[in-house]
């Protein structure tokens, strides 16, 4: 077994994989960002080292400093975690390359698996159902009016190859819609993934998101742990998962579990995996297979009772599974809700920010997997997701209402998270009759009922008391010790200048109309690139109209008018840059 592993990742999954790492008595590194530099996962680690500047493409992508680390560290492996390097074949090759083990996969199970047409082909040949369609590349419009009237029929979805999660994915109900949603397709394809090649399936009208969860260890072993329902999702973010799948009886769960364990042997895969699929109608069909641990496999860990973090790591060091599929049982029902900083009465825009008063909640069924604390700073730079609160108890029914009862418990203060959502979903008729919610997500009126009152206005001078003795952390030559300084207060009575304590410059308000700025400013709330501006200067718009779309870590944020009114000024345009607190546009 390995003695010490480096964790390529920040936040909560980085947490995780620390705590399966000590219970197995394993040291652990972490990485960091200058941002990140007293962020919790820094601290959680046994050491911790400096990658680089906020920005992912400076730091935790960046696999030169990683492998350094990994070298400086003597970790003998690493985690990647999900997101980041994760599913980044090249990263896999480097790390093997450099006598370090990836936690994850083989390199040619994540290449095979990351060509969506070539993962099409692969299933088909292995006897497993994919949604109906192409599973050569597309090469135009015309080529595909002819596949589509010969093969597959309207309603179709147009899918990017090098796509995944939803990304470059758009619908045509009839051929007069084919071409835009062709070239859509293929753009973002291009602008995501380098690779504007595209398939066609046939698009199916309401599906469940029904993924299988496997293990595959490297002498052959392949069991399922059986499957989680992801059907309540927003843009292609899954927010509430649970396992089992309401909509999956025995039949159909041993059946779809044969189903994901023959698609990991096709690809000689190894690791923990899962096989994402769509079910409509009782017929299951491959979507794609995600070659990583994923954001809600805790559902099938409280379910299953094995941690799947653990079986990552003993596959890693070349152990063999110690059950087999017959041991595996499921047991009770588990849901779990992300806890992201947004906003979900404003189209769920992001909403970073400093976390006030932060209390977890807990007691029996309850288990938090938490990047943040008290104090903390969700930054616009990295995703959203601050925390996953996670129950389980026997059934669906009970696992709601103590998932509801966790909810009131949990306290976030200072930003906006998705808490009030979660509490008003899980109210629904529509959520007690398992169905996938699509209405209600989409449904402006109801989630406007959401909206968050307006934050009282923190108080001034909230310092700590000064103190003699100060926990600072230190970076010698780029690696991280935490020391303990004892010295006088400075004579004006303040600390002394240790970042938990330095007093935050005053910042403007974030937030679309959230009043920061000068009257009627509306004020970026990310950074990111300018990807639409729906308005001109001098346009009359309503309450709630787009005025431009910003694109930041992938993700495209709408960015909307607080009141209604006339455009007095607007500072952006198509293709330009924009950071944090900039003011967009004065609407009054
Ligand atoms: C589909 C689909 C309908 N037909 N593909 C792909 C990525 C995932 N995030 C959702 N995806 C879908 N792919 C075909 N051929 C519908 C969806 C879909 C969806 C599926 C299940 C539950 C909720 C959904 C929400 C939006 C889109």
């Amino acid at each position: 077994m390995f003695s010490k592993v480096l964790v390529a990742n920040r936040g909560e999954i980085a947490i995780r994989v620390m705590r399966t790492l000590e219970e197995m008595g394993i040291g652990s590194v972490a990485v960091y960002s200058e941002p990140d530099r007293d962020a919790p996962h820094v601290r959680r680690a046994d050491e911790a080292y400096l990658l680089g500047p906020g920005p992912a493409a400076e730091s935790y992508l960046v696999v030169e400093k990683i492998l350094a680390v990994a070298e400086e560290s003597g970790a003998e492996a690493i985690h990647p975690g999900y997101g980041f390097l994760a599913e980044n074949a090249e990263f896999a090759r480097a790390c093997e390359k450099a006598g370090v083990a990836f936690i994850g996969p083989p390199a040619s199970a994540i290449d095979a698996m990351g060509s969506k047409t070539k993962a099409r082909e692969l299933m088909t040949k292995a006897g497993v159902p994919i949604v109906p369609g192409t599973t050569d590349p597309v090469k135009d419009v015309a080529a595909a009016k002819k596949v589509i009237d010969k093969e597959i029929g309207y309603p179709i979805a147009v899918k990017a190859a090098g796509g995944g999660g939803g990304k470059g994915f758009r619908v045509a109900e009839s051929e007069d819609q084919l071409e835009k949603a062709f070239e859509g397709a293929a753009r973002e394809g291009e602008k995501f993934f380098s690779d504007a090649t595209v398939y066609i399936e046939r698009y199916l009208p309401d599906p469940r998101h029904v993924e299988v969860q496997v293990l595959a260890d490297s002498a052959g072993n392949v069991v399922h742990l059986f499957e989680r329902d992801c059907s309540v999702q927003r843009r292609h973010q899954k927010l509430i998962e649970e396992s089992p799948a309401p909509a999956v009886d025995p039949e159909l769960r041993e059946r779809i579990g044969k189903i994901g364990t023959e698609a990991a042997k096709a690809v000689g895969y190894r690791s923990a995996g899962t096989i994402e699929g769509l079910l409509q109608d009782g017929e299951y069909f491959f979507l794609e297979m995600n070659t990583r641990v994923q954001v809600e496999h805790c559902v099938t860990e409280m379910v299953t009772g094995i941690d799947i973090v653990r079986e990552q790591i003993k596959i890693a060091a070349g152990e063999e599974l110690q059950f087999g599929q017959d041991d595996i049982e499921i047991r009770g029902h588990a849901i779990e809700c992300r806890i992201n900083a947004e906003d979900a009465s404003k189209k769920f825009a992001p909403a970073p920010g400093k976390i006030g008063s932060y209390r977890e909640p807990s007691g029996p069924g309850v288990r938090v997997d938490s990047g943040a604390e008290e104090g903390y700073e969700v930054l616009p730079l990295y995703d959203p997701m601050i925390a996953k609160l996670i129950v389980w108890d026997v059934d669906r029914e009970a696992s709601t209402r103590r998932m509801i009862r966790a909810l009131h418990e949990y306290e976030i203060g200072g930003l906006k998270t998705l808490i009030p959502f979660h509490k008003a979903l899980l109210e629904t008729d529509q959520w007690r009759n398992g169905e996938t919610c699509r209405d209600l997500v989409e449904d402006k009126n109801w989630l406007k009922e959401l909206a968050f009152d307006p934050a009282p206005a923190p108080a001034e001078g909230e310092e700590e008391e000064p103190k003699v003795a100060r926990d600072y952390a230190v970076e010698v030559s780029g690696k991280r010790f935490e020391v303990k300084v004892i010295g006088a207060a400075l004579p004006n009575g303040a600390a002394p200048a240790a970042g938990a304590t330095r007093k935050a410059p005053k910042r403007r308000e974030r937030g679309a109309g959230g009043g920061g700025g000068a009257p009627g400013a509306i004020v970026s709330p990310i950074q990111g690139t300018v990807l639409k501006v729906a308005v001109e200067k001098g346009a009359t718009v309503e309450e709630g109209a787009l005025i431009c779309v910003v694109e930041a870590m992938k993700m495209e944020n709408e960015i909307t008018a607080p009141t209604a009114g006339t455009v007095e000024e607007l500072n952006v345009s198509e293709g330009g840059a924009i950071a944090t607190g900039d003011t967009i546009a004065v609407v009054k």
